[in-house]
């Protein structure tokens, strides 16, 4: 059997979240170490390598708000791509020596709580095990990539990739490309595939409601400008605002405005780019249909007006909205709408000819039309939100597999820590705001909660904590109920309700509250001593 090595805390994952964690517990004097199953830092960055992958938070807010880091480092651009960001984390790295406490290649596939102890095991991949008081999940929302089940796909004789697998050599020049998929991921492929491949054929189920991303460049000087005078501004802004962004919804009663008043803050948002469309309107976009169609009304004109052929104009900005706007995570795009007009490009909508099997020369769809090509990319998701957690076979107090536990749905205290497997906490997942905010601005926050707590309990010789049963189902219910008010159910398919993995229960997977209203509820908890949680104090 071998040796195991002893922590205070383990950390799963060496993304945002996992660096967050591993310096602010080396600043409280404990020990922790970072298990990845990656070969470097970078998180879902070091994954998702594939031909325009980028962030969709501008610049300067998705990075880490410590002034030590910004003061030094510079992004060229709004929206830097994996290049800069994977840079950036070998930044931090030269800054804060964060390898050094990084086991790579170290997939976890086990954790076991022992309640005598007070104590996990963890055991990796490889074998090796490790134990710790307090385990950090810090697996992301994106860590099991989806692949779907299509007939006859191990008998294609080209390539099959999904985007998070990105091939490091394959040269797509002059092949013949499928992509099945239109989410943020797919969005980013197709228009920086389609000018480089001899044809692309696209597979749409649902055409993306993509909002334009007005990248650009960014000066040194620009941004040494921004950090005199503005960052300090901004990063202090994210926790007063629903998303973690700068700008904010506007809660002012639709029924107060008028049709000017809307059309002229439409056409700002517009102008402004990014989500500023989504998460800067009017709050009542997710709960008022009438609002809704408006905003997805224009939408649509802006679109359309991009796209010269009216069958091209219905397949991806239909008359009827496909669902709500906004209820389905909108992608930014750069040129996206302008790719299908080209020679070179098929869009193809499969919610009329489903795709029926993949064939040895290409993909036949049920109206008997065969398209060939010579690679396949799957650009088609994630178990969004649980797959990080549920792929690890984690058991608490009872012996029950959180998998298990979870089958039936997630339940979660502050979306933070689950009753039953005491010591243990998540960032950026089941039932925290995540993907409704800006990544960092949500890690932030709930890794300065994590490390407030493990340093409150270890200055009041408490040895470990749980949620109760009591207080996650309050929590649960909370989530369950904002997520079922509004239009959020409007989608088929969408990921933010589990709809996109076939037997996963459906239910709003994020809390969907906004970062003030969650911030309160977790320091309200902490305030009262930990509330909702039991304490059990040493030698107790
Ligand atoms: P998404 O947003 O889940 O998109 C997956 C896409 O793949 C979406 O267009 C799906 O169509 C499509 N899809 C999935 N399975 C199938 C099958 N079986 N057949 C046809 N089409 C399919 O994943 P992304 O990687 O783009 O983005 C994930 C998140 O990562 C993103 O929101 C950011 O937060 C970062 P559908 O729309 O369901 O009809």
């Amino acid at each position: 059997m071998s040796k195991s090595e002893f922590y205070d805390v383990l950390i799963v994952g060496a993304g945002f979240a996992g660096v967050h964690q591993l310096v602010n517990i080396r600043k409280l004097g404990l020990t922790a170490k970072i298990l990845e199953a990656g070969s470097d830092l970078a998180g879902t960055w070091f994954w998702n390598k594939y031909p325009g992958a980028r962030v969709d938070s501008p610049m300067p807010i998705y990075q880490f708000s410590d002034p030590d880091l910004w003061k030094d480092w510079t992004f060229s651009e709004y929206y830097p791509d994996w290049k800069e960001i994977q840079a950036y984390f070998q930044y931090v790295d030269k800054k804060l020596g964060i390898k050094q406490d990084v086991s790579f290649n170290s997939r976890v596939v086990s954790a076991h709580w022992d309640d005598s102890v007070d104590r996990w095991t963890v055991t990796s991949e490889d074998g090796r095990i490790f134990r710790a008081q307090f385990l950090s999940l810090c697996t992301g929302i994106a860590s099991k990539h989806h692949m779907p089940e299509i007939k006859g796909i191990d008998k294609f004789k080209g390539e099959v990739h999904h985007t998070s697998r990105w091939p490091e050599k394959y040269d797509f020049a002059g092949k013949k490309v499928g992509v099945i998929g239109t989410g943020a991921t797919g969005v980013q492929v197709i228009q920086e595939l389609a000018p480089v491949v001899a044809h692309l054929t696209v597979f749409q189920r649902t055409p993306n409601l993509a909002l334009p991303m007005k990248q650009r460049k960014m000066s040194a000087e620009e941004q040494q400008k921004l950090k005199d005078e503005w960052y300090t501004i901004l990063f202090g802004r994210r926790y007063q605002t629903f998303s973690g962004f700068p700008h904010d919804l506007v809660p002012k009663p639709i029924a107060e405005t008028t049709v000017e008043e809307r059309a002229l803050m439409f056409e700002d948002l517009w102008e402004k780019g990014g989500f500023h469309f989504w998460l800067g309107t009017y709050t009542e976009l997710f709960t008022n249909q009438k609002f809704n169609k408006e905003a997805y009304a224009f939408w649509r004109k802006k679109v359309r007006e991009r796209i010269p052929d009216p069958e091209l104009q219905e397949k991806l900005a239909p008359m009827e909205s496909p669902h709500p706007f906004g209820v389905k995570r909108p992608s930014l795009e750069q040129k996206y709408f302008e790719v299908y007009s080209r020679q070179n490009v098929t869009l193809v909508d499969i919610s009329k000819n489903s795709i029926e099997e993949i064939t040895p020369n290409g993909l036949k769809t049920s109206d008997g039309v065969e398209y060939e090509m010579d690679v396949l990319v799957l650009a088609t998701g994630f178990d969004m939100v649980t797959g990080g957690i549920t792929s690890i076979d984690i058991r608490g107090q009872d012996g029950i597999s959180i998998k298990d536990k979870w089958s039936d749905g997630v339940r979660s205290y502050l979306g933070v820590a689950s009753a039953t497997y005491p010591n243990m906490f998540w960032i950026y997942g089941p039932q925290s705001p995540s993907s409704f905010t800006n990544g960092p601005s949500s890690i932030e926050l709930t890794s300065d909660w994590i490390i407030n707590c493990v340093k409150h309990m270890k200055e009041n010789g408490i040895s470990s904590i749980v949620p109760t049963e009591e207080a996650q189902y309050a929590y649960s219910e909370l989530v369950n109920q904002l997520g079922s008010v509004g239009l959020w159910n409007g989608a088929k398919t969408s990921w933010y309700l589990g709809k996109n993995i076939q037997g996963k229960k459906t239910q709003m997977l994020q809390f969907p509250g906004g970062i003030p209203t969650y911030a309160k509820l977790c320091n309200e908890s902490a305030a009262k001593g930990y509330e909702g949680f039991d304490l059990k104090r040493t030698g107790a």
